[in-house]
């Protein structure tokens, strides 16, 4: 029998990835995505034939009612969310409104219209924010630092509370910072590489950054969707990290981007900018996976220097495409 996934947050990082993973899978893929006023597809142009996408928005229930009847799904992958942190301490409602209760409304579309599914929630390191001990495990208090990171409590808790109230398959995925070419712009990582490559270019000069002394557990994503599928295939469902196990700080990712791109002196093009400051700063987040490794067999390949590299290379390819050298 040919087993049905939905997928929210289609169009983003992850959810890409993760189309891309159960459609390899022999899944029927059904992509939930918000109306835009111009679509936002650049993540899963290449796929978009193959998948059937519904609209549907985290805010509105009769939506998700809807998606889940018509997808019908096996397995629903909760990714959806407002993700990015430093926008959370502008727009604290909303956030809590989608990345929060979004994930208690399409629970509630679950529970009344395929009680059955598997339900997989993208929960966050965010949410161990200030932390007591190193590396975070399955274990570690949460105190979380951002409206993101409450948001992300809160789903959180509703998920296991849904599995032990209404008897639901529902696993967490507690993942640390996973990066890849298809990463938003705004993002430290792409920021970055992006930057560096339009420096590269001879387009820009500098890039304007925050707090360089932040360390983060980044790992390659393609790698953490094929986590979210493993999650789901355990035989009872559970909460497990998701990380490489090295943390590496700002200054050095930015350094290492700059190296491989042959720019010396990355300092001279390194500006500091407050605004990109948060009130309240996640210091240092470094992931123990050994429960994924141990249970699920997943394990996070891809080291700190090959994902800079990767996501360098990439950039600087895509703009040569775009201006190709004369
Ligand atoms: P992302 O690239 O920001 O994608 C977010 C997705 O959510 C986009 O498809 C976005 O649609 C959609 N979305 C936002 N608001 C919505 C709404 N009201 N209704 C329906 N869809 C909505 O995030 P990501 O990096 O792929 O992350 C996927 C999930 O994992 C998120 O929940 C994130 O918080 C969580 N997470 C990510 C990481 C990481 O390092 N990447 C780590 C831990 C947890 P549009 O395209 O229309 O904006
Ligand atoms: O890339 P970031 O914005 O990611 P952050 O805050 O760690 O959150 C990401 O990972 C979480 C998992 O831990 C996800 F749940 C969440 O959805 C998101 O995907 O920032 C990384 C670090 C921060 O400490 C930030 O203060 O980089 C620091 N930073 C320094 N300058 C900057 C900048 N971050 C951004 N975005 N832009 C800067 O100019």
């Amino acid at each position: 029998m040919v087993k049905s996934a939905l997928v929210t947050g289609a169009t983003g990082q992850d959810g890409s990835y993760l189309m891309e993973l159960l459609l390899k899978k022999g899944y029927e893929v059904f992509g939930l995505v918000r109306r835009l006023s111009v679509p936002n597809m650049g993540n899963i142009q290449h796929i978009v034939d193959r998948v059937t996408l519904i609209d549907g928005d985290l805010i509105d229930q009769s939506s998700l009612n809807a998606a889940v009847k018509e997808a019908d799904p096996d397995e629903v992958y909760s990714l959806a969310a407002q993700s990015f942190v430093a926008t959370s301490f502008v727009q604290p409602v909303l956030t809590g409104e989608i990345t929060g209760l979004g994930v208690v409304r399409l629970l509630e579309a679950v529970r009344a219209n395929a009680p059955d599914a598997r339900f997989y929630q993208a929960s966050s390191s965010e949410m161990f924010g200030r932390v007591d001990r190193e590396p975070q495990d399955e274990t570690t208090p949460f105190h979380p630092r951002s409206p993101y990171g409450v948001a992300k409590v809160y789903a959180y808790w509703a998920c296991v509370n849904y599995r032990e109230a209404h008897d639901l398959f529902v696993s967490n995925g507690i993942l640390f910072n996973h990066e890849s070419e298809r990463r938003g712009l705004e993002f430290l990582t792409r920021k970055v590489s992006h930057g560096v490559a339009r420096i590269h270019a001879g387009l820009t000069k500098s890039i304007a950054l925050g707090n360089l002394d932040a360390k983060r557990d980044w790992g390659y994503a393609p790698e953490y969707v094929d986590l979210m599928w493993r999650v789901l295939q355990h035989r009872e469902p559970d909460d497990f990290v998701g990380a490489t196990g090295e943390s590496h700080s700002v200054r050095e990712f930015v350094a290492e981007a700059f190296r491989l791109a042959g720019i010396s002196d990355w300092e001279k093009h390194v500006t500091m900018d407050d605004k990109n400051l948060r009130p309240s700063e996640v210091y240092n987040l470094r992931g123990d996976a050994s429960k994924a490794k141990r249970i699920l067999g997943w394990e996070a390949k891809t080291r700190f220097k090959d994902l800079v590299r990767t996501m360098v290379e990439a950039e600087i390819r895509a703009l040569q495409q775009v201006r190709p050298a004369r």
